[in-house]
């Protein structure tokens, strides 16, 4: 089987998009090829080169397709955490021809066979995701999905890894209902609002074990599954060091992958450091 999965990816995530990648091929099964997909930007051939070795070392069948990023679409669109690179999730289909694809973040550690996940496919839907116990009423956007109607039970999905069925997104305008969504939205958006708002609840729910909650003070080093560092202190970030509870299992991949555990930034690591005398 080809399993097709997409990154979307900015200098800003290349060490971790270089460890997903890899620890991903690592996992997956010797009988199928990972189509793997990377929509970029910023990067230099440098940059290309460093994720290309790393896939090398997982010893596994892989096929590789580089995408620069259109941003054009999305300048309308308010930037979420300063960039608009998340809305690049919503062109997916137009760029990639599969049955499947699989979306992951690159904010994340692969520790299973991704040709599982596709395998169980989307259930009719448009597209298979985790919600977590995210709801309608105590999502962060609550508001705003009250105003749009959405019923206060509704599920929540985390777009963070996402089973697409290509043909059924395509045939229901998803991209589109989505941009003309993002044009009105007068939250803090991002992708993943707009999904849910396009798709009221109506996706397959996928078990947790695929898009798990890594979060700074949540030790998950003993799960099995796709590990998600949601948050905004990264186990690879300077800091995350010393202050995130998977930095262990963060460490051993990136060792595995050849790459430094972290990046040492006097800029990127003075706010918080300051933030500890205040
Ligand atoms: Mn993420």
């Amino acid at each position: 089987m080809i399993v097709t999965v997409a990154y979307v990816a900015d200098r800003a995530v290349l060490k971790p998009l270089i460890i997903s990648c890899f620890a991903l091929l690592y996992h997956a099964s010797q009988d199928d090829i990972l189509d793997l997909h990377i929509v970029y930007e910023g990067f230099t051939k440098r940059d290309r080169d460093r994720v290309h070795r790393a896939l090398h070392r997982a010893s596994r069948p892989f096929q590789l397709t580089w995408h620069e990023a259109d941003l054009s679409p999305y300048v309308a669109l308010r930037p979420f955490h300063g960039s608009r690179m998340n809305y690049v999730k919503l062109h997916l289909p137009y760029l990639i021809e599969s049955k499947y694809i699989l979306y992951i973040d690159a904010d994340t550690l692969p520790l299973l066979d991704p040709g599982e996940l596709v395998s169980g496919g989307t259930a009719g839907h448009i597209l298979a995701a985790c919600s977590w116990d995210v709801t309608a009423d105590n999502a962060q956007q609550r508001e705003w999905f009250a105003a749009e109607g959405l019923r206060p039970e509704t599920p929540i999905l985390n777009s963070g890894v996402m089973l697409i069925d290509r043909a059924k997104w395509l045939d229901r305008g998803m991209t589109e209902a989505c941009l003309s969504v993002g044009h009105r939205c007068t939250t803090h958006a991002g992708d993943q609002v707009l999904i849910n708002t396009v798709l009221r609840g109506d996706f397959m729910p996928l078990r947790t074990r695929y898009n798990i909650r890594a979060g700074a003070n949540v030790d998950v080093s003993g799960y099995s599954g796709i590990l998600h560092f949601v948050g905004s202190v990264k186990p690879w970030e300077f800091w995350g060091h010393w202050t995130h509870k998977n930095y262990p299992i963060w460490r051993k991949w990136a060792t595995l992958g050849g790459e430094r555990a972290t990046t040492f930034s006097i800029r990127g690591a003075m706010p918080r450091i300051l933030s500890r005398f205040r």
